[in-house]
């Protein structure tokens, strides 16, 4: 595995390899490795011929009061974790190198598509991640580039951004990665206290109960919003829920009634630490009265 840190370095590697025919598969992450990022990393070495994957904690992406600067960080490990996955080459540009001084070119994908779930409570966040995306793409120019279904609101902004400036790659979406207990894999896990930790697991305890609802006929979007509300009031009494909704999952409009395919996506605070679930159902008909299959 070679480790880059120049943009110039990481051109001239994958200059040659691009000319020698090889495809590249790209996995952008913010570090702290976790089985979640490595499944993406797994599924890019199956699909490539060169694996390159970049640590950034890019500072636009945090808002003034979040977390950049305690932001968790662990180079050795993460070059280690890269070597075990057969990753060709880890990208760890220092902060000037990707926003030098002088830098004030943004990319934002405008609309309501980021202006919704996260965008509420993080106004800015989409637009810090679509430049560092556009700017990582640029830099790669990967055929594939892996994201992780656990961020389904950053899946949809970069589909766009995508679409919207032609960048000629794919885009694939992996599945997300949970503890045992069901809680997604998230560097942020880290921050909670064990009683937090344990607390958390409600949140995809809440989006199973609200799937079974949903087989079971359920359509109301606002039934299953309070339902989701309620199993976390009552097993986690000092969580704050930032949202819940059921939106529809290409759009990200608001649903009042299930139909199609639909994204139920929620943030809850425990302390300090904000957490993010969503599930996907595909193809949703109305409600047939009784148990759907
Ligand atoms: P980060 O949070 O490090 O995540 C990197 C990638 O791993 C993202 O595509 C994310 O969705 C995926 N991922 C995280 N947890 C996962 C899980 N439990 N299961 C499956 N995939 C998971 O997302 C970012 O970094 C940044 O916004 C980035 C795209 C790198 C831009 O800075």
């Amino acid at each position: 595995m070679e480790i880059v840190e120049s943009k110039t370095a990481l051109r001239t590697i994958l200059g040659k390899s691009r000319s020698a025919g090889k495809s590249i598969g790209f996995v952008p992450t913010m570090g702290f490795l976790h089985a979640g990022h490595l499944s993406l990393m797994r599924r890019a070495r199956q699909e490539n011929d060169l694996v390159v994957v970049s640590i950034f904690v890019n500072p636009t992406q945090f808002g003034p009061n979040e977390d950049l600067d305690t932001y968790p960080r662990d180079a050795d490990r993460d070059t280690e974790l890269m070597r075990s996955e057969n990753v060709d080459i880890a990208f760890f540009p220092p902060v000037e190198e990707i926003y030098p001084r002088g830098f004030t070119t943004f990319v934002a994908v405008e609309g309501p598509m980021t202006q919704v779930l996260c965008a509420t409570s993080r106004p800015t966040h989409f637009r810090g991640v679509t430049t560092i995306v556009a700017k990582l793409f640029n830099l790669v120019k990967p055929d594939k580039a892996y994201f992780g279904q656990k961020d389904a609101q950053q899946v949809v902004v970069i589909q766009q951004m995508v679409k919207d400036l032609d960048f000629d790659l794919q885009v694939v979406v992996c599945p997300i990665k949970r503890e045992a207990d069901g809680l997604a894999m998230s560097s942020r896990n880290t921050y909670l206290s064990p009683r937090h930790r344990a607390d958390a697991a409600v949140l995809f305890q809440s989006l199973a109960e609200a799937q079974q609802m949903i087989a079971g006929g359920e359509r109301s979007a606002s039934a299953v919003v309070r339902s989701i509300a309620t199993k976390i009031g009552a097993a986690a009494q000092d969580a704050i829920i930032d949202y819940i909704a059921v939106v529809d999952a290409e759009t990200l409009a608001d649903l009042e009634t299930l139909q199609g395919d639909i994204l139920i996506a929620l943030a809850v605070k425990f302390g300090k630490t904000r957490l993010i679930d969503n599930i996907r159902i595909k193809g949703l008909g109305p409600n047939c009265g009784g148990p759907c299959r």
